[in-house]
């Protein structure tokens, strides 16, 4: 309960943060996109991860604020790229299943996107495989209008829930995000295979293909040899700053 005021504080006295996390393009090797990861800066309990925080706040519904405020957040972002002359920059946010049953929720991020001048397809909105097969018929109404905005929509941790492959099929998705279970030992036989097939599965579907938790050059290596498309992790850089994300973005790396 002390948790849940302090949360409702958090977000009014603006001690929420997001850190970008750089996306690369494989082939080019340029960052074409960020991860968005919510962190709260308490003047009490200093930096908490989102891990001790998300789960709180969806139970008691504060997502909801919480992750209008990420969306509109990582909107002003894009904005503020946009203004600097960066085209072509997608930024992800995570979304819970809790804000995709919201009602209203379409048009009212239709209305932000709007109300930053931001192109729908600049943003993407990232969905945990796990929350998807939850309910999935549910799940597939709500990506089905998010999708008529026109923004990208990935599934999350891919691989670690139970996909039904007929409704991958039909769920109107733009990206699968390769767990980063499945990266940490790509030496290991069945860690390979896996990583291979849904690289497969999601190049036959039409989907882009991204590796998260990428740590390591044989990881790298072994990502650009079976032509997945994106990689995120450490390797390349940890969630940033914006203005650290902007002079990145801007150098030209
Ligand atoms: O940043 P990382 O450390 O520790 O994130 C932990 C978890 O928190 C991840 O599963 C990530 O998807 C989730 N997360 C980070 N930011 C957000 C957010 O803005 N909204 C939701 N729903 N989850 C988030
Ligand atoms: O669940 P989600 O995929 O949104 O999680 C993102 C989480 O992964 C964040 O907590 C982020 O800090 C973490 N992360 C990002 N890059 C790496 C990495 O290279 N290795 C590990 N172990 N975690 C990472
Ligand atoms: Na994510
Ligand atoms: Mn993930």
């Amino acid at each position: 309960l002390l948790l849940e005021a302090n949360l409702n504080r958090a977000i009014r006295n603006r001690e929420m943060v997001l850190g970008y996390q750089p996306k690369v393009d494989l082939r080019t090797g340029r960052i074409v996109g960020a991860e968005a990861l919510v962190r709260w800066h308490s003047p009490e309990r200093g930096v908490v991860g989102p891990d001790k925080f998300i789960p709180i706040a969806e139970q008691t519904g504060l997502i909801v604020p919480l992750g209008d405020w990420v969306i509109a957040e990582a909107c002003a972002t894009l904005r503020s790229l946009a203004e600097l002359g960066v085209g072509q920059f997608v930024i992800s946010v995570n979304l819970s299943a809790r804000q995709l049953r919201q009602r209203h929720f379409v048009e009212r991020l239709a209305a932000t996107l709007r109300e930053h001048r931001i192109a729908p397809n600049a943003l993407e909105l990232e969905v945990t495989e796990s929350q998807l097969m939850d309910n999935p018929a549910e799940a597939l109404e709500a990506l089905a209008q998010l999708k008529t905005l026109g923004v990208r929509l990935s599934i999350d941790d891919f691989g670690t829930g139970y996909s039904s492959l007929s409704y991958l099929q039909k769920f109107p998705v733009d990206v699968i995000k390769i767990d980063r279970s499945f990266l940490g030992d790509v030496a290991s036989d069945g860690n390979a295979v896996i990583t291979r097939a849904i690289i497969a599965l999601g190049h036959n579907l039409k989907l882009e293909v991204i590796a998260e938790g990428v740590e390591t050059r044989e990881q790298l290596a072994f990502l650009q040899d079976h032509e997945c498309d994106q990689m995120q992790g450490y390797y390349f850089s940890p969630a940033l700053p914006q203005d650290r994300l902007s002079s990145m973005v801007c150098s030209g790396v």
